[in-house]
């Protein structure tokens, strides 16, 4: 059997890294509006789906430290589960589909992936660039900062992973358009690559995305697919705990997912931010699996 048709789903409900509730239902709405009909209908088999350990509900913070993660150790205890279950389906062979939860999920994933491929290609289509430090953070939350961790740029390290799990060069940023202070200055001191919607509008999903691929997808052993649902425009996506106006078109979104899909090279990929309390009739999971699809190789002919 082709390895690469087979899958294994991550559901990782956990919402303590965002500012809302309700990112913890995710992976529930996005298996609600069918993403195991569709991964049979593209010829994936024998589909595993998986459930990270999350720590139950802690007592409330409102104002946290300053300088410090909210809810640190249970984001700690999150990403190690998430680690070791996305660990475990590569090396089953299998490709992972982290299902969250906020974006503090991508901490487990990026160090599980990590495990097998150290020269990892990263795309992350976000509102957002996720590079906050504990210093820089406006608000504390780990949702904020999973890249700035996968860098080992940030205090917190997942226990028991090497840092960092991801290399600057190999990192591309689609999409983004609500941008801290800390973070620009990070970007431009680190030269990370970041596709910004203005660069987008000017030049186009399609130049943008093999920008993207040549810069993270040659000479690495495979690309890492980050989706936040965020990206999207608040019209295609309102089921988001931080929309954003002035994001990606339905099209836009998937002519990158298919140009993604082209390019051969998906190893692994998250689908985060859905928020099912925030939603319209479940449009934002609907609109998630469709992606989905796409990036593992759905066409329309
Ligand atoms: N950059 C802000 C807001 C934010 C980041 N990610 C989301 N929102 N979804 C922060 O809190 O770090
Ligand atoms: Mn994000
Ligand atoms: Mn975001």
């Amino acid at each position: 059997m082709d390895n690469k048709k087979q899958v294994g789903v991550i559901q990782v409900a956990f919402g303590l890294g965002g500012c809302r509730e309700g990112a913890e239902l995710g992976p529930r709405g996005i298996m609600e509006a069918g993403l195991l009909t569709e991964l049979e209908r593209l010829g994936y088999e024998a589909t595993e789906v998986r459930e990270a350990v999350v720590p139950g509900k802690p007592q409330l913070i409102e104002s946290p430290a300053p300088g410090k993660m909210k809810y640190e150790d249970e984001v700690s205890r999150m990403s190690e589960s998430v680690s070791g279950e996305v660990a475990s389906v590569i090396g089953r062979g299998r490709l992972p589909i982290v299902l969250g939860g906020d974006h503090s999920v991508a901490i487990g994933s990026l160090f599980g992936i990590a495990e097998a491929r150290r020269n990892l290609g990263v795309i992350w289509i976000d509102a957002h660039s996720d590079l906050n430090t504990e210093a820089s953070s406006p608000s504390g939350n780990a949702h904020g900062m999973p890249l700035a961790v996968a860098l080992g740029l940030a205090a917190f390290k997942p226990q028991g992973r090497k840092a960092p799990a991801i290399r600057k060069e190999k990192l591309v940023l689609v999409a983004a358009r609500d941008l801290d202070p800390g973070e620009k200055a990070l970007i431009r001191a680190e030269g990370i690559a970041c596709f910004t919607m203005h660069d987008i509008d000017k030049l186009g999903m399609k130049a943008v995305m093999e920008r993207a691929l040549a810069i993270a997808g040659e000479g690495t052993d495979g690309l890492h697919v980050s989706l936040d649902m965020d990206s999207l425009d608040p019209s295609e996506a309102p089921g988001v705990g931080t929309p954003v106006p002035g994001g990606l078109s339905f099209r836009e979104a998937h002519l990158a997912m298919e140009l993604l899909a082209e390019s051969g090279k998906i190893a692994s990929l998250d689908i985060v931010e859905v928020n099912p309390t925030l939603d319209r009739e479940g449009k934002t999971a609907r609109l998630a699996v469709g992606l989905c699809a796409s990036l593992l190789g759905k066409t329309i002919l």
